[in-house]
């Protein structure tokens, strides 16, 4: 066995770490033969819940669960992380909109990415799922300025991404894995753009496997920037294993070199890539290099009704941004 990888784990006895902490825990991401330390993260009044999560944990006798750490502090939480996976916050109900939740969650994303910023270890990575993930994410990453490069905070799309893939293998009668080159544009929201123009089925050009384009350009993208709500409609509670599936997903892409011409896409802080605004975070696809390294795609192409789009979605964010703004300025004074 590998030594431990610490990973840190926020909103640990919530319904999406449910699904998510026995497949991390069983090797299946980081190998058979890495050894874990996971820290476990919640709030006082969960913290009960999660005693029962951790003996589930400790009934499955996974091999590579080497130590289970428990906690409300964030310093012992966040204390040598090589990973954080930062999904605690409080989630989504029926008929709530995204933006009600920032001001609430932002605060946590403050102090958290306070602690982080001090406590992690040198090299953490930081995925964050607790929604609104985008501009949660750069308020964590901007406590972290001057300490943690910001090419090490992500948040989730890949669930946009993995959605998309499953609703065009329907509609083309072909299995999901023939999908591929599929990008998420933009913010984790109702605005996201999930961009068909750049996609392939079976190798080929989508136009190609699937003629209806009235289905394309406005059903297929209605379908995917509402699914969250339409599960919540269903289930009367936000996506949890297919959540906690695109969490895994992502790590597993951000360590595994993207196979030749891949994307996957996940949430970053712009650099400007596309002539998109500086000191955001969008969701662009990216290709991994090497296990610690990653890159923007920079050459697909964005037709004028992609643009359209896309600019909608950052118009969001930009808003986000500046609803925000007061807890971006009192957190670096
Ligand atoms: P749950 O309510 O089941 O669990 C959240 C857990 O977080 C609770 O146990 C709560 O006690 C804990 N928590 C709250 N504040 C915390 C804090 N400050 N520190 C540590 N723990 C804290 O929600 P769940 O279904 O697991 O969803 C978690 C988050 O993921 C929500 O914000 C949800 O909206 C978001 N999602 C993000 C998705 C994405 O693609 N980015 C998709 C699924 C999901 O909607």
């Amino acid at each position: 066995m590998k030594k431990p990888l610490v990973i840190a784990i926020t909103g640990a006895a919530g319904q999406i770490a449910y699904s998510l902490l026995p497949r991390l825990s069983s090797g299946e991401i980081f190998g058979k033969d890495q050894s874990l330390h996971l820290k476990l993260i919640e709030t006082e009044h969960s913290i009960e819940r999660l005693k029962g999560v951790i003996m589930e944990l400790e009934d499955c006798a996974f091999p590579c669960l080497q130590k289970i750490t428990a906690t409300i502090d964030l310093e012992e939480g966040f204390k040598d992380a090589n990973w954080v996976l930062m999904i605690g916050s409080v989630p989504r109900k029926q008929g709530m909109e995204r933006k009600d939740l920032l001001d609430i969650n932002g605060k946590i994303f403050i102090e958290q990415g306070r602690v982080i910023a001090e406590k992690a270890a040198e090299n953490v990575r930081i995925l964050v799922v607790g929604n609104p993930c985008n501009t949660n994410c750069l308020i964590a990453l901007h406590q972290a300025k001057g300490k943690i490069p910001a090419n090490r905070f992500f948040a989730m799309s890949r669930l946009d991404e993995n959605r998309s893939k499953a609703s065009l293998a329907k509609k083309a009668g072909l299995a999901v894995e023939e999908v591929s080159h599929l990008a998420i544009w933009g913010n984790h929201s109702s605005t996201q753009y999930p961009d068909t123009l750049n996609t392939k089925i079976a190798g080929k050009k989508i136009r190609e496997q699937i003629s209806d384009i009235q289905w394309l350009e406005s059903d297929f993208i209605k379908e995917i920037q509402q699914r969250g709500a339409k599960v919540i409609e269903a289930r009367g509670a936000s996506s949890a294993f297919s959540a906690a599936n695109s969490a895994l997903d992502t790590i597993k892409d951000l360590i595994t070199p993207s196979q030749k011409g891949e994307w996957h896409s996940v949430c970053v802080y712009s650099s400007g890539e596309y002539g998109f605004p500086k000191d955001l975070v969008i969701s662009l696809p990216i290709r991994t290099k090497d296990e610690k390294t990653w890159e923007v795609v920079e050459d697909l192409k964005i037709d004028a009704f992609s643009k359209e789009k896309i600019d909608i979605s950052i118009a969001e964010l930009i808003e986000e941004k500046e609803s925000i703004q007061h807890l971006l300025v009192k957190s670096s004074e």
